[in-house]
């Protein structure tokens, strides 16, 4: 009888996948029932796995995944590092809200991390933390170039997997390299998808690093968020669905309709005036797709 260890993937390359069990990793070879189900182990699943006689390993079984991220793909993500830079480029706050409600429909905690801060006095990073924090979301001022800060992103590592994602050139590399040096990523790189050109196989790896791990490659695809129902869309902003049940109507959508208990708190300061903008936008964007499709 053999014993059966835990431990979760941490890449797979071909057939064989590095899994990392009380700190020890073991190349294991897929085996398991899972295989009939047509389920493929990714970076970041959670397996069970037995060790051969001749040291090889073999995974028996793939736990259930709490989020899967495609192009990488990556399983379990805990936590996704949204980065700014506070000088340039000029944020695009809408692809942090994007990818905010990303985080939110797959239950992965989002943490805004503001680069640059050695180029810039604090005026992003304020303003930041006006649009962001009645969200309830961490808000982190950094600079990869002088380390200032990076022992707090490091903290957020910390036992958990994470995931890097941003605008190009806000400094994605540049802090991964900050935190795991043996990395060594390319700074002011090409996009991944000149990248993918050129390395045919190009596939994601975790590193572990302060007790967590950190995705080597910045970003991933977004999901279609444009299949969202409009109406459902404010129950992705923290600050906003935690009164949507005290609107007049169940059908608010919270624009024009009388007695609406979220338009309130844009002047009590509980909703930022230009984070309600983007949800406007991006609720007629939603409203657009509907009647194009039932046209
Ligand atoms: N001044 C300053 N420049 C930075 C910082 N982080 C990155 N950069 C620069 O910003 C550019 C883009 O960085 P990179 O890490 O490649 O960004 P990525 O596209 O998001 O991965 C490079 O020229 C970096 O040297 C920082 O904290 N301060
Ligand atoms: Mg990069
Ligand atoms: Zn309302």
């Amino acid at each position: 009888m053999q014993t059966m260890h835990h431990g979760w993937i941490r890449k797979g390359i071909g057939s064989f996948y590095t899994v990392v069990s009380d700190g020890a990793e073991y190349v294991c070879k897929a085996r398991g029932r899972f295989r009939n189900e047509g389920l493929t182990p990714v970076p970041g699943d959670g397996v069970e796995f037995e060790l051969g006689e001749d040291g090889g390993g073999y995974l028996l079984a793939i736990e259930p995944r709490r989020n899967l991220l495609i192009r990488p793909a990556v399983a379990n993500l805990d936590k996704l590092m949204i980065v700014l830079a506070a000088s340039r480029p000029v944020p695009d706050l809408l692809l942090v809200d994007k990818l905010l409600l990303q985080c939110e429909t797959l239950g992965i905690l989002p943490v805004i991390v503001c680069n640059k801060c050695d180029e810039q006095d604090a005026l992003l990073y304020a303003d930041l933390l006006a649009q962001y924090r009645p969200a309830g979301y961490a808000v982190l001022g950094v600079s990869a170039k002088t380390g200032e800060g990076i022992e707090r992103v490091r903290a957020q590592i910390a036992g958990s997997k994470c995931c890097f994602a941003g605008q190009s050139a806000v400094g994605k590399s540049s802090l991964l390299n900050a935190l795991v040096p043996e990395l060594a990523l390319q700074v002011g790189g090409l996009s991944r998808k000149t990248e993918r050109g050129r390395h045919t196989t190009r596939h994601a790896e975790l590193y572990p690093v302060c007790g967590g791990a950190v995705l080597d490659t910045p970003g991933f695809s977004l999901l279609d968020i444009q299949a969202m129902e409009p109406n459902t869309l404010a129950g992705y902003y923290p600050e906003m669905r935690r009164h949507t049940a005290q609107c007049r109507f169940a059908a608010c959508l919270h624009v024009s309709e009388p007695e609406c208990a979220v338009k309130p708190l844009i002047t009590s300061g509980a909703l930022h005036p230009q984070r309600y903008a983007r949800y406007v936008e991006l609720l007629t964007e939603l409203k657009e797709i509907r009647r194009h499709k039932y046209d």
